[in-house]
């Protein structure tokens, strides 16, 4: 949302019943967040990048990373509205991009995956974080994958509370595993600690999707190390904090005080948390609070 002031209002996040069902299941399914038009511009960047990319062979599988520099369509991401509250809403003002992909699995490929959680596995970030993500993945459906055997990710709903899998590293179904069926425009916010695998493709259309990551700054970014100085001059304010190509390490624990604030709060339409510092305190130096700290302290006083 465009405010005729210098910073922009954060976009819309959870609603309470999406925040429920995520904390319960580890994942949300939003359809018809995509518009038809805009699922043909990300399926024509995708292929277009697919094809400068001298590995890929028509009609073959391919992931790329670090997508949102590699073609402006996909840099439009990396603060879209239509997901970036959801971000916002976990890691407040210190959200990075901490991965774009997209993937385009065809049929007959051996490109699935086994059961994983998404993140650090000799540490799990469950072990430090037991219920709020340090990692979450948005998901955009480009293709009707309404049936099995589509190469269709598939969930183990309510499985990001627990760091140990039987099926780990097998790519076996199991009993409470949800084969998720999107409609093309569905959207999906997940958990990244949930277990999760690739099914097979055995029908006769090609799989697109773009995954965007995001995490708190301080967590190590997936695919780039600093992102190109040139690109980043051709973003947007909020796109390049959120990139937090930082040239200064401890920057990424401690941004410098021109990336405050990132975006105003959404309901107050302020840059601070009220009444917590004395005047003196630089807003840049000041803990800001998340939506979940927010709704919790709101429960605890009624
Ligand atoms: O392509 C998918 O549905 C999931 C891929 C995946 O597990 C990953 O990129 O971590
Ligand atoms: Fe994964």
């Amino acid at each position: 949302m465009e405010t005729d002031q210098k910073y922009r209002i954060a976009p819309p996040g959870f609603t309470q019943e999406q925040w429920n069902t995520f904390n319960e299941d580890g994942i949300i399914f939003i359809e018809d967040a995509i518009s038809d038009e805009d699922i043909d511009i990300y399926k024509d960047a995708i292929d277009r990048v697919a094809e400068s990319n001298p590995k890929y062979t028509q009609g073959g599988y391919l992931g790329m990373e670090n997508i949102v520099e590699r073609d402006p369509v996909f840099t439009e991401l990396i603060d879209h509205d239509r997901h970036v509250g959801y971000a916002y809403d976990l890691f407040g003002e210190l959200l990075k991009l901490h991965q774009s992909q997209f993937f385009l699995r065809p049929p007959g490929g051996k490109q699935y995956n086994q059961w994983h959680p998404d993140g650090a596995r000799a540490l799990p970030y469950g072990v430090f974080s037991p219920n709020l993500p340090l990692q979450i993945k948005i998901g955009y459906w480009l293709t009707d994958l309404l049936h099995e055997r589509m190469g269709n990710l598939v969930v183990l709903p309510g499985s990001h509370r627990q760091q140990y899998m039987n099926g780990y590293d097998t790519h076996k179904s199991l009993p409470g595993e949800l084969i998720v069926c999107p409609r093309k425009g569905t959207m999906t916010v997940m958990h990244s600690s949930i277990w999760h695998r690739v099914e097979m493709n055995d029908s006769d259309v090609v799989r697109y999707n773009i995954f965007v990551a995001y995490c708190p700054s301080w967590v190590t970014p997936a695919d780039r190390f600093h992102s190109s100085k040139d690109w980043l001059e051709t973003l947007n304010r909020e796109q390049r904090i959120i990139m937090r190509s930082y040239s200064h390490a401890y920057h990424n624990a401690k941004p410098p005080a021109s990336d405050f604030p990132l975006f105003l709060e959404r309901d107050s339409g302020s840059e601070k948390d009220d009444e917590m510092y004395l005047d003196h305190v630089q807003l840049h130096r000041r803990k800001r609070q998340t939506m979940h700290e927010r709704i919790t302290s709101i429960n605890n006083l009624n």
